[in-house]
């Protein structure tokens, strides 16, 4: 891997886009790595992701602008193709991914943190659409996932307008759940997927599904996704640990760490 750093810690994983030469940009290669990299996450041992970028400076600045300048039509819609397919990756990946957003995160690198399910970012931290100043239009998915996370109206103005944000604007909109000083924020993400890591594996990945695709859904629908998603975990060996733990008032008692991934 030339662009990609995988790094797994016991129950959790950190993937670094690491081209911070420009400000870690996405290419093809960026993209057809960080594909491998995601088919080679082993699942029976990794419960929680985080994404980040290398350096200080930059999450990712988005799109290689570089490689994009000319394409032809036909090209231009196989490199939105490959980046859906990553990015489309990311969000169905079977266990949750947090976006710890260190720095720019414009054009797809706000679109690939929106593939997470968590984001959280540093004080220096700039999030942004700026597609409409290249002549082209979001490509990796931002004008469906930015309005579903921040309501049509900010996404709209957010997109038209190609204005950059900062990172207390993106807590307020919600498009970040929290904002960490530079030095703080990996530590923070860590905690956070550690958390997650120690929860039931089943049910988190469960309601990680439950949650996106009922999004998609009518609320009749989603409803009967969640009921099955509900059903599934029953009979499960965490299930019952789970429950016969609470039930067992003995103080003493430490909780296992729950097993099945
Ligand atoms: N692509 C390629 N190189 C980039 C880059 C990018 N997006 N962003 C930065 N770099 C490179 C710079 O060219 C520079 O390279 P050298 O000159 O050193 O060789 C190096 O990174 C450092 O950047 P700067 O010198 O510009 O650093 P500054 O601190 O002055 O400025 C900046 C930082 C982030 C404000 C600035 O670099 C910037 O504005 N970058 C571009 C940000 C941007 O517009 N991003 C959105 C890209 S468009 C689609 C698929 C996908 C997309 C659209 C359609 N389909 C095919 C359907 C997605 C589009 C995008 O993401």
């Amino acid at each position: 891997m030339e662009f990609i750093v995988y790094e797994q810690k016991g129950a959790y994983g950190i993937i670094t886009i690491s081209r911070e030469k420009a400000l870690n940009a996405l290419n093809s290669s960026v993209l057809d790595e960080l594909s491998a990299t995601l088919d080679a996450v082993n699942l029976d041992e990794v419960r929680c992701l985080i994404l980040t970028g290398a350096g200080q400076k930059s999450f990712v600045a988005g799109a290689d602008i570089g490689e994009m300048s000319t394409l032809t039509k036909a090209e231009g819609e196989a490199f939105g193709k490959k980046g859906n397919d990553v990015f489309r990756k990311l969000e169905t990946f079977p266990i949750p991914v947090i976006a710890a957003v260190n720095g720019f995160a414009l054009g797809g690198g706000c679109e690939i943190s929106m593939s997470c399910d968590i984001r959280i970012c540093s004080d220096n931290a700039v999030f942004g659409q700026p597609e409409v100043g290249l002549g082209i239009t979001p490509g990796f998915g931002g004008t469906q996932r930015l309005a579903r996370l921040v309501g049509a109206g900010m996404a709209k103005q957010m997109i038209y307008t190609a204005r950059n944000i900062k990172a207390d604007e993106a807590l307020r909109i919600g498009l970040v759940n929290a904002v960490y000083t530079q030095e703080e924020l990996m530590g923070a993400a860590e905690k956070m997927a550690a958390g997650i890591a120690k929860n039931a594996p089943i049910a988190v990945r469960n309601c990680k599904k439950a949650i996106n695709e009922g999004l998609d859904a009518d609320m009749d629908a989603a409803i009967v996704i969640e009921e099955k998603l509900f059903g599934d975990c029953f009979e499960t060996e965490d299930q019952r640990y789970g429950m016969a733990f609470f039930l067992d008032k003995n103080k003493e008692k430490v909780k296992e760490p729950f097993k099945n991934c």
